[in-house]
């Protein structure tokens, strides 16, 4: 039995029934009770007396949109491709009224997106560039950015992941862009008033053959910067770099990008916190709001500028991987270099949270859809 008396706002009521849908999340897709009913069909809430027009709707929005972000973490890499990724995207703009153009590898190549295609070219499966825009009706007060790291697969490339490097979970290096479009989803039927967001992901998978990237090649991003790639595991910032140069471009006020960067973030925080980085204090403390509304831990970490040292190059302007040691905030001043410096810039890493091996009640093991509420909430935060 609930104790309902704890229940004092509409808010907790809201939140017990997206846990209680949340948590009752399956996956069948890809074994044989993929015909199976829904296990959750109804939640009925008793004794609401006290709260007058509850409204669910948007409840249900945000888990829909949690429940793709699920979906498309969980979807095997052979399942989901890039080009099954820039579909899902167009099916999210057709069902919610969002503008979507999906740049091919020869308009990028046009953008000048060298360290995004470099990343790309080791693999047989086209890149696709993926950007949904959700537009206002009524005047446009704040312009947003969401960027998704969309790494379909990620081998490691000639750094190829070896030993205990977990290769066959890399489905996962797409938890970024599961957010962002998982957001967008939510975001499309929320339909916030007087926002513009944008919704950003280079897709491509990160993999070995005659043409791939070598170590040691160097490339130059969309912003004319040069990077040495000492290492091609470090290619979700690569995929970043043209990605957040594209969105600085849109001149938005703020931009998040999430990514599933490093296991160092995992090595800090572990598995239930994501940690981020930011160049704005206000930023950071609504993050730090909305996440907590939203029940999706998040702690922040230093930009320490002493630490660029460890990205100086020889011969390029800058290597793409730095050091071991502070490995997830060299990945963040990485990133610092691709947009405009008056943008107010969150990076999540969530290279920890996104899959959970355990059962831990609102998300059953597997891929959690970690990122879409404390997105949604910070956006919703603004009405
Ligand atoms: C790194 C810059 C990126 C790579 C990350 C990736 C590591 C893994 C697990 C601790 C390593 O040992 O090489 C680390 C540290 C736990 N690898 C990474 O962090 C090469 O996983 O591939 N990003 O795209
Ligand atoms: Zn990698
Ligand atoms: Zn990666």
């Amino acid at each position: 039995m609930f104790p309902w008396e704890l229940i004092n706002s509409q808010e907790e009521i809201q939140s017990f029934g997206e846990s209680a849908r949340l948590s009752a999340y399956k996956d069948n897709r890809f074994n044989s009770k993929r015909d199976d009913k829904k296990v959750l069909k109804e939640i009925e809430f008793l004794n609401l007396n006290k709260f007058k027009n509850i409204n669910f709707n948007e409840t249900e929005y945000i888990c829909e949109g949690v429940e793709l972000a699920r979906r498309l973490v969980a979807a095997p890499p052979n399942s989901l491709t890039p080009l099954e990724m820039s579909r899902q995207a167009s099916k999210i703009a057709k069902d919610h009224g969002l503008e979507i153009k999906i740049l091919e590898k020869n308009e990028c190549e046009d953008l000048g997106m060298g360290a995004y295609l470099a990343v790309a070219k080791g693999s047989d499966l086209e890149p696709k560039f993926i950007h949904l825009t959700l537009k206002s009706k009524s005047p446009v007060k704040e312009k947003i950015a969401l960027v998704g790291k969309g790494l379909t697969f990620d081998s490691g490339g000639y750094n190829l992941k070896v030993g205990a490097s977990q290769i066959e979970m890399m489905k996962y290096d797409m938890g970024g862009s599961a957010a962002v479009l998982g957001a967008a989803k939510a975001l499309g039927a929320i339909k916030p008033d007087g926002l513009e967001i944008h919704f950003i992901v280079a897709a491509c998978e990160n993999m070995i053959n005659g043409s791939a990237v070598h170590p040691g090649d160097v490339i130059k991003a969309s912003n004319g910067k040069t990077i040495e790639i000492n290492n091609t595991d470090a290619e979700g910032r690569l995929t970043l770099a043209d990605a957040l140069t594209y969105a600085s471009n849109l001149k938005p006020d703020s931009i998040i990008d999430l990514a599933t960067l490093t296991g160092a973030i995992v090595v800090a925080l572990g598995n239930d916190v994501a940690g981020f980085w930011t160049n704005n204090n206000m930023m950071a403390k609504d993050l730090k709001t909305a996440s907590s509304q939203a029940g999706e831990e998040l702690w922040q970490m230093p930009l320490q500028k002493s630490y660029k040292d460890g990205l100086k190059s020889h011969i390029a302007d800058m290597k793409n991987t730095g050091p071991r040691a502070g490995g997830s905030i060299t990945a963040a001043l990485f990133l610092e270099e691709f947009f405009d410096k008056n943008i107010n810039w969150a990076h999540i890493d969530i290279a920890g949270t996104c899959w959970t091996d355990k059962n831990k009640g609102i998300h059953p093991s597997g891929a959690t859809g970690y990122g879409v509420k404390t997105l949604v909430q910070w956006i919703k935060n603004k009405r």
